[in-house]
């Protein structure tokens, strides 16, 4: 039998990943995406499955938007992607994401346990969450300590999920998953805005890059696996809720010295604090400086994940290291330059 689900937040970056693993194992895709959004369905395009993904318009904080949707297809997996899910933006508008990031999953999960509560249902949870870390290496047992309106809006979620797994035995899980990146990623991400803004550079399109906190360190995957895992969630006999991360951390600048070595920009960095930056050799151009505009008003420092139990019970491990993952945005913000 075609499996049915419903991916809320297609046109981002799992969203896209995760449509087109579904579709390659035979399901119909329902995607949900906004109005406003109709123009930016170019990560679908990319992967040439626009056409194949079933659009169908909902605004997340909207309860009636839901109703419509689930009473109007039977499905038998929901993905809710769908986030304001911009760590710097949650601080400017901190009800708007926990309305959007946090309360939408209530509302989708009541949804579910009225309509049809066989719905298997997995939620984007974060690493996010962790924060100001209690321990070295975070795990599914590790404290939450959020530092930041998108990861109280996360935790919400999360603890909603495991609520109504436990109350309402719905299969109902999280995976925590830890930064991912592609060449697909939102340009307004840090590993995105690097290797777009140094190809810009090269190009002469742009003079300098300014970034903000370049020593926060990060454990980053490659996207196009990380949907791998969660779909294998959602396949499992027991609900459980899984660490997904490479077990690796690297800072902002190591991410901007793997991207230069690659891009062969001979650059020295010079100066601290504000003032450090980063300059070509060749020209003796500045193409990095730091701005404190791109400053957190609280920041994560550092994160590392374990994701030892997604390798026992989901057979799934992170394959792609930081240097590949480079090459593979690098190589694709170069070939689809304009
Ligand atoms: P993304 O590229 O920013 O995509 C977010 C999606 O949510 C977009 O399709 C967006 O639609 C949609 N959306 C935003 N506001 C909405 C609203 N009010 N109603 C309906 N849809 C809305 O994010 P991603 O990187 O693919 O991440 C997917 C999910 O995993 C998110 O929940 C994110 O918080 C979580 N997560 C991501 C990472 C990561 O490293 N990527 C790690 C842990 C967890 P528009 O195109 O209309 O804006
Ligand atoms: O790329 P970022 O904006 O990602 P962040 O904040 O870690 O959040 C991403 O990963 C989470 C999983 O842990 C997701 F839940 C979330 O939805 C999102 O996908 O920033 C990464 C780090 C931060 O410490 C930030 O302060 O890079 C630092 N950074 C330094 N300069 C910058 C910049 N981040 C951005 N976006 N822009 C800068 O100029």
């Amino acid at each position: 039998m075609k499996k049915t689900a419903l991916i809320t937040g297609v046109s981002g970056q799992d969203g896209a990943y995760l449509a087109n693993l579904l579709l390659k194992k035979n399901y119909k895709v329902i995607g949900s995406d906004r109005r406003s959004s109709r123009s930016s369905l170019w990560r679908l395009k990319r992967l040439g499955i626009e056409k194949k993904v079933i659009l169908e318009e909902l605004e997340l904080s909207e309860l009636y938007d839901i109703k419509r949707l689930l009473q109007k297809y039977k499905f038998d997996e929901i993905y809710n992607l769908g986030a304001q899910s911009f760590v710097k933006s949650s601080f400017n508008s901190p009800l708007y994401t926990s309305n959007v990031t946090g309360t939408s999953v209530l509302k989708l999960l009541e949804t579910i346990r009225e309509v049809d509560p066989k719905i298997k249902f997995y939620q984007a949870s974060s690493s996010e969450m962790y924060g100001k870390v209690s321990e070295k290496i975070q795990n599914e047992d590790t404290n939450f300590n959020p530092q930041s309106p998108y990861a109280i809006a996360k935790v919400f979620g999360h603890f909603t999920t495991q609520l109504y797994r436990e109350s309402y035995n719905i299969f109902a899980v999280s995976g925590i998953l830890f930064n991912h990146e592609s060449p697909l990623r939102g340009e307004e991400f840090v590993t995105r805005k690097i290797t777009l803004g140094l190809v810009k550079i090269l190009k002469g399109d742009l003079n300098c890059l300014e970034l903000g906190n370049i020593y926060a360190k990060r454990d980053w995957g490659y996207a196009k696996e990380y949907v791998e895992a969660i779909w294998k969630m959602l396949q499992q006999k027991k609900p459980r809720d899984f660490v997904i991360s490479t077990g690796k951390t690297y800072s902002v600048k190591q991410f901007i010295n793997e991207t230069l070595r690659f891009l062969k920009i001979d650059a020295k960095w010079v100066g601290k604090g504000l003032n450090e930056r980063l300059i070509n050799r060749e020209n003796r151009r500045t193409i990095i400086k730091i701005n404190p505009k791109f400053f957190r008003p609280a920041e994560v420092d550092i994160l590392i994940g374990d994701s030892s139990k997604a390798d026992k019970f989901l057979k799934w491990k992170s394959k792609t290291k930081l240097k590949e993952l480079v090459k593979i945005m690098i190589e694709s913000e170069l070939n689809n330059y304009i």
